[in-house]
């Protein structure tokens, strides 16, 4: 299979990082949805990372799609994703909001970078940072409640947190302190100590 898209997109990197997890090996070819339009799109037409193409030539995208893909292929509680119900349902709720935080880091990334700077919506930046910024909050609630181990047991809802968490301290640094969400801050630091996050880096 092979994975097409930058490991400074947080979905291309979770996607890569929970494969090098499994063991699933795969092609990885490091392509710009912007720089490398041309490519991409000769790749996947609607030009979105992560794209993966299964081994039969299957054009997937959406990285939680994919990752149901790679589930499917490792088989019930053989993934990253728990099969007993209570875990299961808290990893869903942790990693969902990794995905929010890191959806709004990139709306804010792309304002920023994208829009010129006189048409900016001042309203819609303010929304979409109290949005991020919440969803950080109740990720470092989470953890307070029940602390979770960034180790090499780590799991789906790890690896979107720290992928997310180290995307946001590189997209959109002014947005969300360290020093406000530290156990946020001390779980990413650690999984990205971890041999699977070093060979899979951001930039
Ligand atoms: N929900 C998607 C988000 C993927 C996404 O937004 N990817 C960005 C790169 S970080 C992209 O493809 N941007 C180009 C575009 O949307 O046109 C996922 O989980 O894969």
């Amino acid at each position: 299979m092979k994975l097409i898209g930058m490991l400074d997109s947080p979905y291309v990197r979770r996607v890569a990082v929970s494969l090098t997890r499994l063991g699933i090996a795969f092609e990885h070819e490091s392509v710009s949805v912007f720089r490398g339009m041309e490519r991409f799109r000769e790749i996947n037409p609607v030009i979105k990372a992560p794209t993966l193409v299964t081994d039969d030539g299957v054009v997937l995208m959406e990285s939680s799609l994919i990752l149901d893909y790679v589930e499917f292929l490792k088989g019930p509680g053989e993934g990253l994703m728990p099969a007993e119900p209570a875990q299961r349902v808290r990893t869903l709720r942790l990693t969902g909001l990794a995905l929010v935080a890191c959806e709004k880091a990139v709306q804010i990334y792309y304002e920023r970078n994208l829009r010129p700077a006189d048409i900016q919506h001042a309203p819609w930046v303010e929304r979409v940072s109290a949005q991020l910024k919440t969803a950080c909050a109740e990720l470092e609630r989470e953890l307070e409640r029940q602390p979770l181990l960034a180790d090499a047991d780590i799991g789906q809802d790890g690896i979107s947190i720290a992928v997310g968490w180290s995307f946001i301290q590189m997209a959109v640094p002014d947005q969300v302190s360290p020093a406000d969400y530290p156990l946020l801050a001390q779980f990413s630091a650690r999984a990205e100590t971890l041999e699977i996050f070093k060979s899979l880096p951001m930039v």
